[in-house]
Order: C-alpha cells, then structure tokens, then sequence
C-alpha cells in the first residue's frame, strides 16, 4: 500500500526558525515590544500575519489593516535578507538520509509549510526536486493548528490519512497533524510536542524510528 511522509520545513528539514525569531524580534523591539524565546515557541508553524497579532498586543497601539501590512511585509523582506545565504550545507542532519530513503521505498514525499517562503528555501538547500508535492500556504485559509495544509497534501496523493506521516518541529503544527487523523513524528523537545506519537529531539534517526515501524 502507497505510504505518504509529509514534512514540515521550517524547523524540520532546515533551521530557518532562527531567522524567523531574529526577523520578528528585531520588529518587536523596534515597536517597544518585548520578544523572547518563548514567544518564538509559540509563533512556530503559525502564520506570518497571525504572528504579527499575537506580537502587536503584547502593546496597546492599534493599528490599521494598512499598518499591520506593511509591518509583516518589513518582517518578510528583513527574514529573505537572512535566508539569502541558505545552501545545501543548512538540511538538518538525518533528512538527506531520509529522502533517500523514501524514495527508494517508493513512499510519496510532501511538504505542509505554513511558509510563503518555503519555495525558495527548498530551491537554496537544492531539494526542490525531492518532493512529489509542496502545499501552496497562501491558498490554504485555515493554518496549523486547523488540520487543512495536511489534509491538502493527502488529498493531492489520493492517501487516507491512515497511510500519513507527518512530521513537525511545533506544537500547533503536531495539532494540526493529530487533527488530520495521521501519525505525528515530533522533533525537538518532548514536552512542548507531547501531542506527538514519537518525539526525536533532531531529524537524525528518522529512518531507523519513525519510517521503518510505520
Ligand atoms: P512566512 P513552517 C512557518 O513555517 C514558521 O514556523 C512560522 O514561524 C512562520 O511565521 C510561518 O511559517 C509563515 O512564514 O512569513 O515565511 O510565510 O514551520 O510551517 O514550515
Ligand atoms: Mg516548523
């Protein structure tokens, strides 16, 4: 029976969580705002507008549509400066290993990013080719923790998602995974994933772990 693994990016297959929580952090201080690791925790998976909501009232300032807008769109042309220099060497170790893999049992790979941006990330780390295909974050209304973006990539497979894996970095992304009825592979710290069915603290040992018993 035709298996379907499909991966988050951000946090998953490279580390552009980082560049996001530089991107947003110097947006907030720029506003006044306080920015800090927790607050990066929760915006993982969790779109680029909604994190901007969630940053803005942390203060008292209201903005207009416009505003905001235009303050998301500084965050994004700030976060493409950062992830200009991303190359082959920034996959997380495991997830080459895991493509392979894949491919070579014949699964269908792919993506639910909730990132506008996921494209040419995946063109910089050259792994464009990989995927048999990649969720298009702007036409999916609803993001994680809604289970839309996964069920999106399983009804472009014809899989049920019996015969899903996803695998997640966030905890609104792992929702969004248990949302959707399929098996959730977390990666990272297990009690902020504790929704998951597996937790691995990086992508290495996916083979071995999660794909083989699946
Ligand atoms: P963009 P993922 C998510 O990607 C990130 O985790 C989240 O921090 C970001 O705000 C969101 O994409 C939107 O990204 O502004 O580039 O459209 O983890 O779902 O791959
Ligand atoms: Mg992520």
């Amino acid at each position: 029976v035709q298996k379907a693994c499909i991966f988050d990016l951000d946090g998953v297959i490279t580390d552009t969580a980082h560049y996001h929580f530089l991107a947003w952090q110097r947006l907030a201080h720029s506003l006044g705002l306080p920015f800090d690791e927790d607050d990066n925790h929760r915006l993982k998976g969790v779109g680029r507008m909604e994190s901007l909501d969630y940053i803005l009232a942390k203060g008292t300032t209201a903005y207009s549509m416009d505003e905001r807008l235009a303050l998301a769109q500084q965050k994004n042309e700030d976060y493409k400066t950062l992830i200009g220099g991303i190359t082959p060497a920034d996959i997380l170790p495991g997830i080459v290993e895991a493509l392979d893999w894949l491919k070579a049992n014949n699964w269908r790979i792919g993506l639910a990013s909730a990132s506008r941006n996921a494209p040419q990330v995946l063109a910089s780390l050259e792994i464009t080719g990989a995927f048999d295909y990649v969720a298009d974050a702007g036409a999916i209304p609803k993001g994680k923790p809604a289970p839309d973006i996964f069920l999106d990539v399983a009804r472009a497979f014809g899989l049920p998602s019996s015969q899903c894996l996803g695998v997640e970095d966030a905890a609104s992304g792992v929702a969004a995974i248990k949302a959707a009825d399929m098996f959730a592979a977390g990666i990272g710290d297990a009690d902020i994933l504790a929704q998951a069915d597996i937790v691995l603290p990086s992508p290495e040992g996916l083979v071995e772990k999660v794909l083989k018993p699946f």
